[in-house]
């Protein structure tokens, strides 16, 4: 793409700038939670004398790391942050102050902080002292990449997408398995990206086994495992939460899950009655943003839990692949809940089309 930093249109250089604080804020993708991705770029005389993202909750932010970078060249600079500078003290002192003593000219910001605790509270701060603030540049943008952590601030629920993968005739597929967690394949990418991902302990066997992502160093989201009913089969070998995962399994009193030597050392929530309200008030307690709902076929425990995440307008997302395979019909008449085609023309989805996969991406 062709980048315009001389043309002396201000606009141009604002976006610019600020789609390099979204790329920065990427790096940390999957382990930022509580908190959001935030990228931050000092910007001097048309050249970019500092970078920095926000790597992990308890860190220091993105404006730390950028003005650190620039050192004395942050006097008089323009600073790009793809979230609104905050004006409290957290885990971490106010970005505002920083951004002050280091004396910066101007501060361009992609959206306003929805946390109530900043809510454009920093971007007063800023102009208060006489700082020059512009607001909204790649708005879209920046917010597509917290899109998690918005929807915890305003909901106070993690996000909750539900991916499935059907075959040409609309059988729920059973087909994950080894190449789905291929490293750069989609659904690794989601691993990456999600805080958690829960699968119904039905849909485990030693073929399919839980999932991790393949990426060199990539983060491993929390593995929610649902036994529900006599029926939760969790015998099996070497189920264990993988290197740098956590397993935790929520069931029921009438699995006798709990009983299972073989899931020693691996956390066990028992609830009267398994739903979603309930886990996601557990991954929230956890500090997790977002929550993928995998499911996988043969999952006959899963269903109720899917259908009530529908029907009680739970889920923001649907993710569905479309296979290009040709799946005998199984035994069971169930019908899904969800009609692709219907959901596609009435949600105005759009098809994205990934490897030799059709996947469809939208809101709900
Ligand atoms: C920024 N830049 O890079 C981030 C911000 O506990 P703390 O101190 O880390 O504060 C967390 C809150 O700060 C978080 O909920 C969000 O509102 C904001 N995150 N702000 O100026 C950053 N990560
Ligand atoms: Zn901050």
């Amino acid at each position: 793409h062709s980048v315009r930093v001389h043309c002396g249109m201000a606009d141009h250089d604002d976006s610019f700038y600020m789609r390099r604080c979204v790329e920065l804020a990427r790096t940390a993708i999957g382990r930022t939670s509580p908190n959001p991705l935030v990228g931050c770029v000092i910007v001097k005389d048309g050249k970019i004398v500092g970078e920095g993202f926000h790597p992990k909750a308890g860190q220091p932010h993105a404006e730390v790391f950028a003005l650190r970078d620039a050192g004395n060249l942050a006097e008089n600079a323009t600073a790009y942050v793809s979230l609104e500078p905050c004006n409290h003290f957290g885990r971490t002192p106010p970005c505002t102050e920083a951004l002050i003593k280091a004396k910066v000219r101007k501060v361009v910001v992609g959206m306003v902080d929805p946390n109530p605790l900043v809510a454009s509270k920093g971007i007063d701060r800023l102009r208060a002292a006489g700082i020059e603030v512009t607001v909204r540049v790649e708005e879209a943008l920046c917010k597509n990449l917290n899109e998690a952590f918005i929807h915890l601030m305003l909901t106070g629920k993690p996000l909750l997408s539900l991916r499935y993968s059907i075959s040409l005739n609309g059988q729920i597929s059973d087909h994950l398995g080894e190449g789905a967690t291929d490293s750069g394949g989609y659904y690794s990418k989601l691993l990456q990206e999600y805080d958690a991902v829960i699968l119904s302990s039905t849909s485990l066997s030693d073929k399919l086994s839980l999932p991790t992502s393949r990426e060199p160093g990539a983060n491993q989201p929390l593995q929610i495992v649902i036994a529900r009913g006599s029926n939760a089969k969790l015998e099996v070998p070497g189920l264990t939460a993988g290197v740098n995962s956590k397993l935790i399994i929520f069931t029921d009193k009438e699995s006798g899950v709990e009983s299972k030597a073989s899931l020693q050392g691996v956390e066990t929530v028992i609830l009267d009655q398994i739903n979603m309200n309930a886990i996601l008030d557990y991954c929230k307690r956890q500090g997790l943003c977002s929550v993928l709902l995998d499911f996988t076929g043969n999952a006959y425990d899963f269903e109720e839990l899917v259908k009530e995440s529908v029907e009680q307008n739970m889920l923001q997302k649907v993710l569905v692949e479309i296979l290009p395979l040709w799946c005998e019909r199984n035994d069971r008449n169930a019908s899904f809940p969800l009609n692709v085609a219907e959901v596609r023309k009435m949600k105005n989805l759009q098809p994205k089309i990934f490897d030799r996969s059709i996947i469809l991406e939208g809101h709900l």
